[in-house]
């Protein structure tokens, strides 16, 4: 949902490309991408046959809303039905949607039984309606059907030939206005909140619907390896291990002892998440990561850059996991800042893997509670935490992920830490029990 970032300052609104499988969305984004000049594609990961598994992602920043600018996160949803369930999660976010139709006469009666599938979860979103373009494709076919039968749905229709990117760029402006009209209403009904935004909204997004049942038998999927994000090695930084020279760990006995238990079982290699941004995932389950700028040729001004990172640390060490460190590492004449933090069980995983197993009511209620002491915690932090049902603690409530840059960190904010962890804790539900979650969390949100 469109939400302002921390400051205030840009507009951030989510345009969901939806459509039935093989009818040009991963195609479309392609061209848009090379249109926009802006970025490349993310695509975490395809079957064989080029089929979206999970989705793709390609961030936009352009125009201006009320003196904002505005940030467009475009994804595309895996159209093939066994995927149903993280298609319906990626649309309860939508602020807009693009759908793409194969409008050819083989393809028609699909792309018409997806747009009714469509509309009928549109209908079950709270607050503005969201808007729906119809992105007629594949119009370079012979076959192709005429307008007409496509007009009546109160829709509007642009024709496309993803393939050469014709009518690309025409639909998806087309969907960033719907997106700003309901902007527009979420504003005027006081639902538009300033949100940070997450280090990594795209990887935010895959961990969510990697959490996500796809089979009838309750199975959760929760692979280990979030390492089988995106395959980007290339001239990888080394990551810390416990051989590090003393006074380059903070802190400095338990940091040590920590670099040890993450790579007991192995150093892990370090892939690029974003130009200059490099995480990796060790077996022994720690999350090792270094941020864009955290690379610096001068030995003083990276040992000062360790020793703000440590000042930040030691200020929030009594809402954060205790297994956890921050490490400087020299490779190839360049050292570089890392933060590594062990895994733990989030409210989100915890939720996810055990709502289908045991009285729901009862484990969002104490999901609920848990949420509410953190909002009222955090609160009192000296700088502010990324809040959400995947930074907190199933166990206690604690922080549990990757402390934001020292060089952007901000004072605490008066956020409403709540409101954000029961509009999560809702979209978590619908993805997880449909209607009956729906309904459970909007009680949830009134009590
Ligand atoms: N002729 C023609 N082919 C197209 C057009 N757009 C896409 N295609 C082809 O359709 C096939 C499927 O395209 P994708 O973009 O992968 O389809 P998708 O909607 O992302 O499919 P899923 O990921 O399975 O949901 C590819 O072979 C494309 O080249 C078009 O406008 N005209
Ligand atoms: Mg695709």
């Amino acid at each position: 949902m469109a939400t302002l970032d921390a400051a205030g300052d840009a507009l951030v609104v989510r345009i969901v490309y939806d459509g039935p499988p093989i009818a040009g969305k991963t195609t479309s984004l392609l061209a848009l991408a090379e249109r926009l000049g802006h970025g490349r594609l993310f695509t975490p990961e395809v079957s064989g046959g080029g089929r979206t598994l999970f989705f793709d992602w390609l961030e936009y920043v352009g125009g201006r809303y009320d003196g904002r600018a505005i940030h467009c996160e475009i994804v595309s949803v895996p159209g093939q039905a066994e995927f149903a369930p993280r298609r319906r999660l990626l649309l309860s976010s939508a602020d807009a949607v693009v759908f793409v139709g194969d409008t050819c006469a083989s393809g028609i009666d699909e792309t018409t039984a997806h747009l009714a599938d469509l509309r009928a979860h549109l209908a079950t979103r709270e607050g503005p309606p969201v808007g729906v373009v119809l992105q007629a494709n594949k119009r370079d076919l012979p076959d192709a059907v005429p307008l007409e039968r496509l007009r009546g749905h109160g829709l509007a229709v642009i024709e496309s030939v993803a393939s050469r990117g014709e009518g690309i760029r025409e639909a998806f402006v087309f969907g960033v206005r719907l997106a700003l009209d309901r902007v527009r209403e979420l504003e005027r009904l006081g639902l538009l909140h300033r949100v940070p935004r997450a280090h990594d909204e795209a990887g935010r997004l895959l961990t969510a619907l990697r959490g996500v049942a796809l089979s009838g038998d309750g199975r959760v999927l929760f692979p280990e390896a979030a390492s089988q994000t995106g395959a980007l090695v290339g001239h990888a930084p080394k990551v810390p291990d416990a051989e590090i020279p003393s006074g380059w760990v903070w802190p400095p006995i338990n940091g040590r002892v920590s670099l040890q238990e993450a790579t007991a079982r192995g150093v892990p290699l370090a892939r690029e998440l974003s130009p200059d941004e490099w995480v990796a995932d060790s077996e022994s389950g720690w999350r090792f990561h270094s941020p864009p700028g955290g690379a610096f040729v001068d030995p003083d001004e990276a040992r000062a850059a360790l020793s703000l990172w440590a000042q930040v640390h030691a200020s929030l060490a009594d809402w954060m996991s205790p297994s956890r460190c921050v490490a400087l590492v020299e490779h190839g004449g360049r050292f570089r800042l890392w933060q590594v933090v062990r895994s733990e069980p989030t409210v989100w995983k915890w939720l996810a893997s055990n709502l289908k197993a045991a009285d729901a009511g009862a484990l969002v209620d104490q999901a609920a509670r848990l949420c509410n002491r953190v909002a009222e915690s955090w609160a009192k932090a000296p700088w502010e935490l990324p809040c959400t049902l995947e930074t907190v603690s199933a166990l206690d409530g604690s922080f549990v992920s990757l402390v934001p840059d020292a060089g952007s960190v901000r004072p605490t904010e008066s956020t409403d830490r709540r409101a954000r962890l029961r509009h999560q804790l809702q979209t978590l539900l619908e993805g997880e029990l449909g209607v009956k979650g729906h309904a459970l969390a909007r009680s949830l949100a009134g009590g």
